[in-house]
């Protein structure tokens, strides 16, 4: 049985459950005011934790892995290793000034006092730059810092950059990407190392699907040697010919992000009939 530490209730909560429900994991127990739960169709246990809780809980051992923001894992240096990064709850972390502050370059930060909640990255990130600054710890609310004369600056989490916006603060420095990963205790035994290589073959399997679609289209015979350029597939696009004499149809499979190029470049060459749908699992 392998113990899986989860955010309780947060920006990773449902993401981290749907990774679980599309790798076919079905919770039991699963209350809304629940400390724990297990799977019932596999060897899998939850623990439902504070996300700043959760590098330590494995690190100990108390949870054999879990998924947690690569911030917080940065943040809390603690023992534990990233296993996969799960491609959700991008943001990245960075230093905003207020509007008004002449900023030229990394130089500006000398001598300023820059409120946040991550204080060992940032301590990381002034020290390589050989920049003197002064860090002011605080947990929440950081933006309001500089407009309440608390800071000079600020190094948080932005993500569109709207609550920036809202408080007159403008991002003049990323420091890191983040997005939510998988971390293990690093030294797991074999029975659990099993069940978290099982864990990890379902999860990669949902992720690539999720970045892929399937494509099926109609096109006239003349067409395909084009279109076959245009639509590589995995291995190469299957060919069927229609009842009607001079045209196949074409089905195959894209990457989501290449989509609208794609679709441009097949219609140009002729295809029709265009359909695209969502691919569940994906076993290369
Ligand atoms: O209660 P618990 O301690 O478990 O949760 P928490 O409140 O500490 O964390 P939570 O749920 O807010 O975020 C969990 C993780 O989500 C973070 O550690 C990041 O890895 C990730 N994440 C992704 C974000 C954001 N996007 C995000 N936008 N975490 C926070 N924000 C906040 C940010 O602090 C800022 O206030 O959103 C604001 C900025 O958003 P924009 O869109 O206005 O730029
Ligand atoms: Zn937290």
């Amino acid at each position: 049985m392998l113990t899986l530490a989860l955010q309780k209730s947060g920006r990773l909560s449902d993401r981290s459950l749907a990774l679980l429900t599309e790798s076919g994991i079905h919770l039991e127990n699963g209350s809304s005011n629940r400390l724990k739960a297990t799977a019932g169709n596999f060897p899998l246990q939850i623990l439902y934790l504070r996300d700043d809780d959760i590098p330590e809980c494995v690190a100990d051992g108390v949870a054999d892995v879990g998924i947690v923001g690569l911030n917080v894992v940065e943040e809390k240096e603690r023992s534990v290793r990233v296993v996969e990064k799960l491609g959700f709850a991008r943001c990245r972390l960075s230093i905003a000034v207020p509007r008004q502050f002449h900023y030229t370059g990394l130089a500006s930060l000398n001598g300023l006092s820059i409120a946040t909640a991550y204080p060992r990255i940032l301590r990381k990130f002034l020290d390589n730059q050989h920049l003197q600054a002064t860090i002011h710890e605080i947990s929440g609310s950081v933006e309001v810092a500089p407009g309440i004369g608390m800071a000079d600056a600020i190094f948080d989490i932005v993500s569109t950059g709207s609550t920036l916006m809202s408080n007159g603060l403008v991002e003049v420095e990323t420091v890191m990407h983040s997005e939510a990963v998988l971390v293990a205790t690093p030294d797991l035994n074999g029975d659990k190392a099993a069940v978290l290589e099982s864990l990890l073959f379902r999860f990669r399997a949902v992720m690539k699907a999720r970045r892929y679609r399937y494509i099926l289209l109609n096109a006239p015979n003349e067409a395909l040697e084009e279109i076959s350029r245009i639509l590589p597939g995995m291995k190469s696009p299957t060919i069927m010919p229609l009842a009607m004499p001079g045209w196949s149809s074409v089905h195959s499979v894209i990457q989501e992000e290449d989509f609208w190029e794609i679709i441009e470049n097949l219609k140009a060459a002729g295809a029709q009939g265009i359909l695209v749908v969502p691919i569940e699992k994906m076993i290369v």
